[in-house]
């Protein structure tokens, strides 16, 4: 039950052609496809198309669900166990009272929101399975906001790409932190959570808030989110691989499973 085989992604050439050339649109061409040498672009057409829409739909899927019944009896914690700020230790020490989740970057309305609001918001359960590298997983009930309906709110630019988050916690000097695209961002078991198991977030699983982002590896599912920051492009943050671990060793930036 806790531990579940672990499936590795190794969907690299295809996970690069999955938003490439999608774009063909072949309508009202009738003397065109008289000609055979165009009738076989068109069949290539379709093909292409299909496999986009395959692999597209394949972004969009859910990641399976379990019942209460499968919920492992620990659900380990792994990586950071704290925040290691001093305000971190400040906002633990108040039960996070005074903490704030902001949204800004390529926002119009940056938003900040204490846990007792993002609480009052409409929130998703979900029981899902957690995959990491390493080599365990583990069954838990999440609870949190929906990120897509944040971003929403926050009026994401049509120029943003991808959703960077930044965590309380740190290898060294280094922050985590980690990134996501808007796939991800909007797939509907994509939230920042604050319960876990009906509890409220432990503070060794990510107090008070962590991003859960069911399609793809643990390494992705950011702990102890302070803030996350729309942006267009991952070059400008750290080591510009787009999270700790792509930086640090070279884990791939997107880990889907
Ligand atoms: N901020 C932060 N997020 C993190 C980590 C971390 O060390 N710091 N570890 C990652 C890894 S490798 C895994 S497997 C999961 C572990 O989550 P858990 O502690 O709730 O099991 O968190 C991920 N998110
Ligand atoms: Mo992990």
């Amino acid at each position: 039950m806790t531990d579940s085989k672990l499936i590795l992604p190794r969907r690299r050439f295809l996970r690069g052609a999955a938003l490439g050339g999608s774009g063909l649109m072949l309508a009202g061409c009738d003397v065109l496809t008289e000609s055979p040498g165009f009738r076989s672009f068109l069949r290539s057409g379709e093909a292409l198309n299909k496999t986009a829409h395959r692999l597209i739909a394949d972004r969009a899927a859910l990641a399976p669900e379990f019942s209460a019944d499968d919920i492992s009896p620990v659900f380990k914690a792994n990586g950071s166990i704290s925040g290691a700020t001093p305000e971190y230790a400040a906002h633990v020490a108040d039960k996070f009272v005074r903490w704030r989740f902001r949204i800004d970057g390529m926002v119009q309305n940056p938003l900040s929101l204490s846990l007792k609001q993002l609480k009052a918001l409409p929130s998703r359960e979900q029981i899902t399975r957690h995959d990491c590298v390493e080599g365990w997983s583990a069954i838990g009930k999440w609870r949190g906001t929906p990120l897509g309906m944040l971003l929403k709110q926050a009026g994401l630019s049509t120029r943003a790409r991808y959703i960077v988050f930044h965590c309380a916690d740190s290898f060294g000097s280094d922050p985590y932190y980690e990134s996501i695209d808007l796939i991800d961002a909007f797939h509907p078991q994509t939230i920042m959570a604050w319960s876990l198991n009906n509890n409220l977030l432990p503070v060794p699983n990510g107090a008070p808030l962590r991003l859960r982002v069911e399609r793809q590896l643990g390494y992705k599912h950011a702990k102890y989110v302070m803030r996350a920051e729309a942006t267009d492009s991952l070059a400008k943050f750290y080591g510009g691989k787009g999270g700790y671990w792509e930086d640090q060793v070279d884990y791939d930036w997107y880990a889907g499973i």
